[in-house]
């Protein structure tokens, strides 16, 4: 190919040379996933806005204003710009306070309905306007505005008015400080400890655009499973960087905090929450931390849990931990988000019931600013669960859901899983803790201070999440932490659009192959409620006998019980009377076998092997049927995207196909693993 360059005259050859050298580099990341959602693909007829108006000189006011000239003029396919004459533009962004416009009594209406950060999209015959009370809810607007652009959709009738239902809505990283992540399946770190506070690198702004644009409003910067050194002062000084970068996009910062920390940095004999010395190493890190960063979020604490220190290490109580803490910061603002995922062995044999025999009793005795954040089901993010009975148990406490984005169960980086039907799932969910209807979304947004989490899936490889179709989880967390009561097929659809296509067949299939993904997932890793049937640690491919010397509840076998008879954990009241921190009538519908979900069955019933079920089979040919229908279903996804060649550029395409390849020839691995196993003793 060199040879052929002496034909051109010399001049071009410089420059065929210098292209074929930089070519690469221009195009390199033209469609590799690092734009996510926010990728702004130029629409056939864009709106007709050429000049926006925005008068906020605040620094979120200056992401607004880079945010709308990028993404309309990469809608538009021409430059859009600002200009200081409203008259002129078809776009006009603001406040009362910058726009005299919405101080006319004619918008206190609108304006009453709005919480702080919500905001009202209008339009009026080719104008626009996004207007808010602060300058975050403009930027949650403006993101929104730009979203049903990116869409190919318009602003109907009355337009859009929104607050989000959930006050804290936290991306958790698990996150150590030598840059590796727990459950990560997608690179290292995005925090730089070591460059830090120096240079923050520009992924932390990317990072913090992508959460502004769905809405999340905080983020947990390191692990659970704490390291103290994050409460020393290098690396408060470090955290301080990143808040500061992260706060024009309305991001605030919260830290995992080790419970043992006084003792373990060296500076005290005891870490005893009623110990006054301890008290006031707390009160004083908290100040400390307040000087550093004045709308500091509040601690994370996972305690006596897994081998962290907790209260319970001196005799003390869950509440006497939180309240330490949360009395400490409660003079900033701050507060305490408390962990519930404790298992304390001694509690109760069944597992799963030992939060709430745990936590219940404690119920009421938490400060105003503790927060007990549980994980949706009372094991630990398995593909299906039921919800955790906390869930309309505990009613004298704020409680917030931690939900996993990363997909430690299901898949790592390498299945389609889309979480959206999951959590709507859950959301849904009646606990009949105030008689019907007293649904988990009903029971979050109706909380003072209600909170909503998600282990984070992001690392810092250029497509975050190391799989095409993982962002789908990071915005749907997003979107349902903002508003738990959306449709998960329409979050669906909207990442689509955004991210892949809007093309009238291909989006739909795309959508589609996200929203059966879950189901199959199930079917041919753990169906009819089992759970736990996963290898050890890594928790990645099927081991059903696995047993953990370890702990007797990390073990496989612990959890589907197989024996000759039958296969299933019986937590009916015959036996764990697990069914029984449910309200009435669901510990009735659980107990019952006949009445009792197929999907939780086998979580709530050791069934027979030959036990008719409503489907017409046996246990176990129900068993073989939906292992093979997984299989089945893996092969049709991989059918489906191949049947969307040349409908999305071939880079993503080909990763995505890989991908899907992979989930394919697993399934089959998971069926034969599990089958295998269950099969060899049924008699
Ligand atoms: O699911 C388990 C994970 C641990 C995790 C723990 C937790 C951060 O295997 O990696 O630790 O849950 O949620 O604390």
């Amino acid at each position: 190919m060199v040879r052929a360059l002496p034909v051109f005259p010399r001049r071009l050859n410089i420059l065929a040379a210098l292209l074929m050298v930089l070519a690469p580099a221009l195009f390199l990341h033209a469609e590799d996933g690092h734009k996510l959602w926010l990728r702004y693909a130029q629409l056939v007829q864009p709106p007709t806005i050429k000049f926006f108006y925005l008068n906020d000189d605040s620094t979120t006011g200056h992401v607004i204003a880079e945010e709308i000239k990028r993404g309309l003029s990469d809608l538009s396919g021409y430059p859009v710009s600002q200009t200081s004459d409203p008259k002129n533009a078809q776009l006009i962004i603001g406040t009362p306070d910058n726009l005299e416009l919405l101080r006319e009594p004619s918008w206190k209406k609108n304006f009453s309905h709005l919480g702080p950060e919500g905001f009202l999209l209008k339009r009026e015959g080719f104008s626009f306007l996004v207007a808010a009370k602060t300058s975050l809810g403009c930027l949650y607007g403006a993101f929104r505005l730009l979203e049903l652009f990116s869409q190919d959709k318009d602003l109907e009738g009355d337009g859009v008015l929104e607050s989000p239902l959930i006050h804290r809505r936290l991306l958790d990283h698990w996150d150590n400080l030598d840059g590796t992540i727990e459950r990560g399946y997608a690179g290292k770190s995005l925090w730089k400890w070591n460059e830090l506070p120096g240079h923050v690198n520009e992924r932390v702004l990317d990072y913090a655009r992508a959460c502004a644009s769905v809405g999340i409003n905080g983020t947990v910067l390191n692990n659970v499973n704490a390291d103290p050194r994050i409460l020393t002062l290098p690396y408060l000084k470090k955290v301080q960087a990143l808040a500061d970068a992260m706060r024009p996009y309305g991001l605030k910062v919260y830290l995992s905090a080790n419970f043992g920390a006084p003792k373990a940095l060296g500076d005290l004999p005891t870490a005893d929450p009623f110990d006054p010395q301890v008290r006031k190493w707390w009160e004083a890190k908290a100040s400390e931390i307040h000087g550093l960063i004045p709308d500091f979020g509040g601690f994370l604490v996972k305690a006596n849990s897994e081998g962290q220190p907790g209260p319970l290490d001196y005799g003390r109580t869950h509440a006497d931990g939180a309240n330490l803490l949360a009395d400490a910061l409660a003079p900033y603002g701050g507060v305490v988000i408390w962990r519930a995922f404790v298992y304390k062995d001694s509690i109760d044999p069944d597992r799963i019931k030992r939060a709430y025999k745990e936590l219940m009793p404690l119920d009421g005795k938490f400060r105003k600013n503790v927060i007990i954040q549980s994980k949706n089901g009372p094991l630990d993010f398995q593909p299906r669960e039921p919800f955790h009975p906390l869930f309309g148990g505990l009613k004298r406490t704020h409680l917030g859901a931690e939900l996993q984005v990363t997909q430690e169960y299901l898949g790592h980086s390498n299945h389609l899983v889309y979480l959206g039907t999951m959590w709507e799932e859950f959301f849904g969910s009646d606990t009949f803790a105030h008689g019907p209807g007293s649904t988990i979304e009903k029971l979050l947004a109706r909380d003072r201070d209600s909170l909503m989490a998600g282990v984070a899936n992001t690392g810092d490889d250029r497509d975050w999440c190391g799989n095409p179709f993982s962002p789908a989880n990071w915005y749907a967390f997003g979107r349902l932490a903002w508003d738990p009561t959306l449709k998960s097929r329409d979050i669906a659809e909207e990442w689509t659009r955004m991210t892949w296509t809007r093309d009238p067949q291909a989006a739909p299939a795309i959508t589609d192959l996200l929203m059966g993904s879950r189901d199959t997932y199930i079917d041919y890793t753990c169906p009819l409620g089992l759970a736990g049937v996963f290898e050890k640690d890594l928790h990645y491919a099927p081991d059903p006998g696995m047993v953990d010397p370890r702990h007797d509840d990390w073990s496989a076998a612990y959890y589907n019980r197989a024996d000759a008879k039958g296969i299933g954990f019986d937590r009916t009241r015959r036996g764990s009377d697990g069914v029984d921190q449910y309200h009435a009538p669901l510990n009735d519908r659980f107990n019952g076998l006949k009445t009792c979900p197929l999907d939780y069955l086998l979580w709530f019933h050791h069934a027979k092997w030959d036990q008719r079920l409503s489907t017409g089979r046996t246990l176990w040919d129900e068993l073989v049927f939906r292992y093979g229908q997984g299989r089945k279903e893996a092969e049709a996804m991989k059918a489906q995207w191949q049947g969307l060649r040349g409908k999305v550029d071939d880079e993503r395409f080909g990763k995505a196909e890989r991908k899907l390849e992979i989930q394919a020839r697993e399934a089959d691995v998971w069926g034969k693993k599990c089958l295998g196993y269950f099969g060899s003793f049924r008699k």
